[in-house]
């Protein structure tokens, strides 16, 4: 049995011992007609809980210190801040050891889109509304609006297709791609491979042409750089000496398309000359490499969820309708504005 759920037992136990009966019916009765997430009633001040999937990059650091700015700073209330060190084994257990403290609320990132919708109702089952911010679960398992409040955060689908359109135009439709995936397993991960993938086929979003849209672009190696410049890296050198043929890189974050432009110029390359890139996120280093000339274009994804956070939690206290998508809006990078933005980000 998981701590979360020797913690709900234990509360049951204690309350049963005053009426068993009653409670037992309760109990069954919340499994089967609550299709609504927990509600949270109105206070002065909460305590949240906050699970962070790691700090390994710029992205994970903006993003706990706009939730730190806006709820203990800005609000002065109590956040219970864990950091999983980008271990998903380790994020169930924080979020075990969160729900046993019983905050008001949890909101959080899921590390992975499967393996954490489990928890969510598990969240739910302990009484606890949750807001997810910046990744979503798997809606076959948790759904928003009935096992949580919303998801807010971006449309990586559109992210991935925009980077194929950047690239597309780019290189006159004709590419050898490498692609440096995201954490696997990942929302944002699963979405931005397959709107770049079938941007670039010609399915994207269920209309199919019958030799693909682009068919002199060929993705010849696709493989996970876990989020991370030094994996990036890492799997860059691997590729490029099973594929020296590559003409363009598409990372799905910055840090990684970071870690390939290290890997391509140790390898005597010329990144933004013989080997275009994209990426996503819109952080500072990015637009550098912009102004640079090595990165081609970053699609924006906004790490600062403290104050839409706040906001959606105080709507759902004010019985306010929510949708069961929050969703934010993101800018797009390039030589054109790049250096207009360079050191406004994070
Ligand atoms: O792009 C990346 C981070 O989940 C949207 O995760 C986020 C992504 C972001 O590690 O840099």
């Amino acid at each position: 049995m998981s701590n979360s759920r020797m913690a709900s037992r234990r509360r049951f136990l204690k309350v049963g011992a005053a009426g068993t009966a009653i409670v037992v019916a309760g109990r069954a009765g919340f499994h089967t007609s609550m299709a609504q997430p927990p509600t949270l009633e109105q206070k002065d001040t909460y305590v949240v809980g906050f699970a962070q999937t790691g700090s390994t990059n710029p992205w994970r650091l903006a993003e706990t210190e706009s939730m730190k700015q806006q709820f203990e700073e800005e609000l002065g209330w109590t956040l219970i801040a864990t950091d999983a060190n980008e271990d998903t084994a380790k994020q169930l257990a924080d979020l075990d050891s969160i729900i046993a403290q019983q905050p008001d609320i949890i909101i959080f990132p899921p590390r992975e889109s499967q393996a954490l919708a489990p928890k969510v109702l598990e969240i739910k089952e302990a009484g606890i509304p949750v807001i997810l911010i910046d990744r979503d679960v798997d809606h076959s398992i948790a759904k928003p609006g009935e096992d949580y409040i919303t998801f807010i955060g971006s449309d990586f689908v559109d992210q991935g297709r925009r980077a194929a359109e950047w690239l597309a135009q780019a290189t006159g439709g004709t590419a050898k791609i490498i692609e440096l995936e995201g954490t696997t397993g990942a929302d944002p991960a699963i979405d931005r491979k397959k709107g770049f993938d079938d941007y670039i086929a010609g399915t994207f979003q269920g209309t199919p042409t019958a030799e693909g849209a682009f068919p002199g672009m060929e993705i010849i190696a696709s493989q996970s750089g876990n989020f991370t410049r030094d994996e990036g890296r890492q799997v860059m050198e691997t590729l490029l000496q099973a594929h020296p043929d590559v003409t363009a890189v598409y990372a799905h974050n910055d840090e990684m398309a970071i870690g390939a432009i290290a890997a391509l110029e140790a390898a005597g390359r010329v990144p933004g000359e013989d080997v275009i890139l994209v990426s996503i996120d819109g952080q500072n280093n990015a637009l550098d490499a912009i102004v640079e000339g090595k990165l081609g274009a970053s699609v924006e994804s906004s790490p600062f969820f403290g104050p839409i956070a706040y906001e959606t939690m105080m709507k759902f206290v004010n019985g306010e309708e929510i949708p069961e998508w929050v969703k934010v809006e993101d800018r797009f990078f390039d030589i054109n504005n790049a250096a207009e933005f360079q050191g406004t980000q994070f």
